[in-house]
This record gives structure tokens, C-alpha cells and sequence, in this order.
């Protein structure tokens, strides 16, 4: 039985950098899956994740307290490979206040040996095969599981199959859930976010970089607790769909993937056309949450040209200043097709407020009540922006890029 590295390590780290090292992994563990398996069976697969409770920012100046494994939320992707042993600790940190565990959905085991609640200074170990290829969440199982899931311990794990899907450009994780301030939020499955990867609007501030043609695969998954997802990539249609990444569960040509609690998926796609797509969960009141992210497509032929000279009206919603994402309308997104387009924000509340820009590129100064004020956009981008004496409002404008001329 040959033994193996594990692919992710037991380190604690901070959010941004276990986000990185996490997707160096996937980067080097993805060519290895885009050129076919040719691995014995049997490896064995060491795996140590520590469970850490901590205070983590998951919107702009905005932390809650949550609960981890090795820091982040969701943990770190791990990968393995079709018929590996898994061998796997959880270490409980000593000065966490509570007791945790870790129950595999790719596993066959008995919940009550395997996926028993350890004390904070208490290490588990075990071993299980990894007999079904697909995309699975690991999680906490410990009651009130509602809880321990909505305060973020939750991850992906990728089974690869033996006999590889197709060849792809491009691969990238996400993972869906949802954030409460308290346990009737979570009753009510009524979160404050949704979120992909732990944060608002993430890949709004941090696209995710695709050429015109490429193939691109998403691996998903929904951690929940509570909310389906609608898996949506605005601008293209999935091509191939593998239902939990079983590769026996090929379905063609989906507009959206409907992905339960727990449930996970691949999909590819590609982009015809360079620009920005966003991509959502199709439940739109979770989308307007905090699920919307952004593919940044460049390269091909320039898209046809589009409409100018339109205006486009955002009206600040009465009671805004106690808001946050949906203190604007639309929210928290309005995409502008193309440069020299105006923006008209329409004061439907009974105070002042402002549209400033984040990044300082625009400032339509205070908007008093029933009034308005316009911004015209020369540059394609992404504009965040908030109100100057209610900074908690937020919004964003998408400037899709021009055509040439
Ligand atoms: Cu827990």
C-alpha cells in the first residue's frame, strides 16, 4: 500500500491566506485530473483538520463570530482519488468553548464511532475508503447541527474518479452558504447572507479570470444549512452537468442546477463572448443576499455593439439608512451595458444620502429627499459604493466593458 502526502494541511491559517494555498492546491491538483487518472488503488490519503472558533469578516466591516476548520470558512478543499484510504484527524483546539466532529458525506461509516463530538483538547482519528467518485460536503455534525453548519463548519471534498472526466481549461470551488446573527434566524432558515466562499459578493471584488472559449468547470457546493441553490452562470448555458460529480450523472445543456443542502455538482461551460458574466443562485432574494459573483471573460472577438446613451435608474429605498445591500433598488447589483450610459439615483427616502463611490471615482453629493442625481460612467468596471452618512448602505455598479470602435 503506497502512501501519499496529504493534499491540505493541518495548519491553522487566516482566511486569506488559507484561500490562496487552497487554490495553489487545486491548481496543481487540477492538471493531474485534466490528464487522466494513473494511480494504483489503494493510496493512502492523510488528512488533519483543526477545528478553531474565531471572529471572521464576512462583509465590508462586518465580523461575526463562526466557527472553523483550520481558520476559514468554509475549510480548506480536499481532494482525493477514487479507492483511496483516508486517513483523517480532527483535533478539537483546547481553548475552544465548545465540543465539534466531522461527518463525511463520501463515507460509509458508523455515525456514532466515526463522527462522534470530541472535547475542545481531544484529537480523533479514523480511516475510510473513498469508494464514490464526486463533489461531497465534510461538515460538523455535532447538535445543533443547524448551528454548527450556519457558524461555517462546512467544506468540499472532491472524490476524482478513476476514470477521468474530460479535459478542461479552466476549474474552479465554490461553495454556497448561508450566515445568521441568531438561532431564530436559522429556525426561520432567514439568514442575513448568502454567501459563496464565506462572504459577500466576493468574487464581485475578486472576479474569477476566463478566455472567450475556454472550457471552465465549476465544482459546487451547497453547504445550506437550510436553502436550496439555483446555480446559475448568467450569458451561457451548462454544457455538461454531472449531478453530485458522479461521472454516471451526466445530464446536457442546463440553464441552472438545482443543488440541495448538502448536495454538490460539476458543471461545465464556456463563455462565446469577452465581458463580464455574473453568476448566481437563481433564488434571487438569496442572490440579493450576497451570492453574486463575476466571471471576467477576455480575449475572442469583440461582442456586438451595445445600446448607448440609456439611463438607468437606482431609487434609494425608503428606511435606507438603516439598511445594508438592499438600501438600494436594485440590489445589490446593477449592470450598465456599455460606456457613457447614466445612472440616476432617485431619493425615495425621507433623509439625505449619497451614492460614493469606494475607490473615490464618483460622488453624487447629498441626494436630498425626493430629489435626484446622475453619474455617467466613461469606464468599463466594477463600482462599489455606499452612502457617506449611512456608510453601512451599500451597492455596486457593473460597467460592462465596450466594444472597439
Ligand atoms: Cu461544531
Amino acid at each position: 500500500m503506497a502512501e501519499r502526502e496529504p493534499k491540505v494541511g493541518g495548519k491553522g491559517t487566516r482566511l486569506a491566506v488559507a484561500v490562496v494555498i487552497v487554490l495553489a492546491v487545486i491548481a496543481v491538483a487540477g492538471l493531474r485530473l485534466s490528464f487522466g487518472s494513473t494511480t494504483a488503488p489503494m493510496d493512502k490519503v492523510y488528512i488533519h483538520l483543526v477545528v478553531e472558533e474565531k471572529t471572521i469578516e464576512v462583509a465590508p466591516g462586518v465580523a461575526m463570530p463562526l466557527y472553523t476548520y483550520n481558520g476559514s470558512v468554509p475549510g480548506p478543499v480536499l481532494r482525493v482519488r477514487q479507492g483511496d484510504v483516508v486517513n483523517f484527524t480532527l483535533t478539537n483546539r483546547a481553548n475552544n468553548a465548545l465540543g465539534h466532529s466531522l461527518d463525511f458525506h463520501a463515507a460509509k461509516v458508523a455515525w456514532n464511532v466515526y463522527y462522534r463530538t470530541i472535547a475542545p483538547g481531544q484529537t480523533l482519528t479514523f480511516e475510510w475508503v473513498a469508494e464514490y467518485p464526486g463533489v461531497f460536503m465534510y461538515h460538523c455534525g455535532t447538535p445543533p447541527v443547524l448551528e454548527h453548519i450556519a457558524k461555517g463548519m462546512y467544506g468540499m471534498i472532491v472524490v476524482e474518479p478513476r476514470d477521468a472526466l474530460p479535459r478542461v481549461d479552466k476549474e474552479f470551488f465554490l461553495v454556497q452558504g448561508e450566515l445568521y446573527d441568531t438561532m431564530d434566524e436559522m429556525m426561520n432558515a432567514a439568514p442575513r447572507y448568502v454567501v459563496f466562499d464565506g462572504y459577500v459578493n466576493k468574487y464581485i471584488a475578486e472576479p474569477l479570470e476566463v478566455k472567450v472559449d475556454d472550457v471552465v468547470r465549476v465544482y459546487f457546493l451547497n453547504a445550506g444549512p437550510s436553502l436550496w441553490s439555483a446555480f446559475h452562470v448568467i450569458g451561457t448555458v451548462f454544457d455538461r452537468v454531472w449531478i453530485d460529480g458522479n461521472p454516471r450523472n451526466l445530464q446536457l445543456g442546463l440553464q441552472t442546477v438545482s443543488v440541495p443542502p448538502s448536495g454538490g455538482v460539476i458543471v461545465d461551460f464556456d463563455f462565446a463572448q469577452a465581458g463580464q458574466n455574473p453568476f448566481v443562485t437563481h433564488a434571487f432574494a438569496d442572490a440579493s443576499k450576497g451570492a453574486v459573483g463575476l466571471f471576467n471573460v477576455t480575449g475572442g472577438e469583440a461582442p456586438p455593439p451595445p445600446p448607448v446613451g440609456t439611463t438607468t435608474t437606482v431609487r434609494i429605498v425608503s428606511g435606507a439608512a438603516g439598511k445594508t445591500t438592499d438600501a438600494y433598488d436594485p440590489n445589490p447589483v446593477v449592470v450598465v451595458i456599455g460606456v457613457n450610459n447614466t445612472v440616476v439615483w432617485v431619493n425615495d427616502d425621507t433623509l439625505a444620502h449619497t451614492a460614493t463611490a469606494v475607490n473615490g471615482t464618483f460622488d453624487t453629493g447629498l441626494i436630498q429627499p425626493g430629489r435626484s442625481a446622475t453619474v455617467t460612467f466613461s469606464t468599463p468596471g466594477v463600482y462599489e459604493y455606499y452612502c457617506l452618512p449611512h456608510p453601512n448602505m451599500r451597492g455596486t455598479i457593473i460597467v460592462q466593458a465596450a466594444p472597439a470602435h
